[in-house]
């Protein structure tokens, strides 16, 4: 938390008014991005190690990158894969997979492609911008779970027509899916308090489901050792890692239920 002087430390004390909220709170609403997955050890997107600083998204991330050269793309998604696969759900992941059983009224939203919810037991997840271990056919647009790492051939194609496949992601420019983006704007707009976990808040449509949430009068907590553009909507600003601030509330949280 910010404290008077301006700096950030964070002691029991900080946690008291949201462990307070969230003892009277049912509906929960998550939403998660790259920095979740940090401590993992998944790069995220922006800043200073993030992987838009050392691969031009243009070229690897829009529908014309793969039209123009679906190779390429296919060995940088391969790649990532490669980084993916053996990597385990951290703390702050676990947290959010146990407080799905503790909360009723409990959704998660996440950007991330990682699967890494899914690993830490999570059941309920609306992945936004899809999935990097499911591939879909550009002609037939079938989905099919696959976690080849390496992948047989680069770039994969579909056995049923044999044409392309292609990672099943939302890329730049591309829509999301529409019976997802309105789930996800129901429970953002039908919430009590929003968690907003590693994100840069920069990317749409998903950076404006905090401020759904906020219009409609829940209560916005962020998790992030940046400031973001939510930052200044935020009714908690928790200025550190995932893995570190979650199991610091869901301590308080135990301690006051008396788990
Ligand atoms: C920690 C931490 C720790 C670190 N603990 N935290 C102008 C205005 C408005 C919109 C647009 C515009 N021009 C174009 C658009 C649309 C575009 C967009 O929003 N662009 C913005 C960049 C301006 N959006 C789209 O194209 C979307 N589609 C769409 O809008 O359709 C309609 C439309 C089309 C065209 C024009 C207008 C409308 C689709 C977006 C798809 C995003 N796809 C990607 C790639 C997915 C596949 C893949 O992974 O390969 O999704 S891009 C990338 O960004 C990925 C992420 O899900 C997404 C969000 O990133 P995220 O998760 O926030 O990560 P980071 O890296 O940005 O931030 C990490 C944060 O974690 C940081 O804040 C750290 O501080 C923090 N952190 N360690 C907690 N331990």
């Amino acid at each position: 938390m910010l404290s008077a002087s301006g700096e950030y430390s964070m002691d029991e004390e900080d946690f008291r008014p949201l462990i307070e909220l969230l003892s009277r709170t049912e509906r929960i609403a998550i939403l998660t991005g790259a920095g979740i997955s940090a401590e993992s050890g998944i790069p995220t997107f922006r800043g200073e190690e993030g992987l838009w600083k050392k691969y031009r998204a243009e070229e690897l991330a829009t529908p014309s990158a793969f039209s123009r050269d679906p190779k390429l793309v296919w060995e940088w998604y391969n790649w990532r894969r490669g980084l993916i696969a053996p990597v385990e759900p951290n703390q702050g992941h676990k947290i959010l997979a146990k407080w799905e059983k503790v909360f009723p009224g409990f959704c998660l939203i996440t950007q991330n492609i990682d699967g890494l919810h899914q690993k830490a037991g999570s059941k309920n997840i609306i992945e936004l911008h899809g999935n990097i271990w499911k591939l879909r056919c550009v002609k037939e647009g079938t989905i099919t779970d696959n976690r080849d790492f390496p992948l047989k051939e680069i770039p994969p194609y579909c056995p049923s027509c044999g044409e392309l496949l292609r990672p099943h992601v939302v890329w730049f420019g591309e829509s999301l899916n529409y019976e997802i983006l309105h789930r996800a704007y129901g429970l953002s707009s039908s919430c009590e308090l929003m968690f907003v976990i590693g994100t840069s808040a920069v990317v749409q449509p998903a950076a404006s489901l905090p401020l759904m949430a906020a219009e409609v009068g829940a209560k916005v907590v962020e998790i992030n050792p940046d400031p973001t553009p939510l930052t200044p909507y935020a009714d908690f600003s928790f200025r550190g890692k995932a893995g570190e601030i979650l199991p610091l509330i869901d301590k308080n949280l135990n301690r006051s239920s008396g788990a």
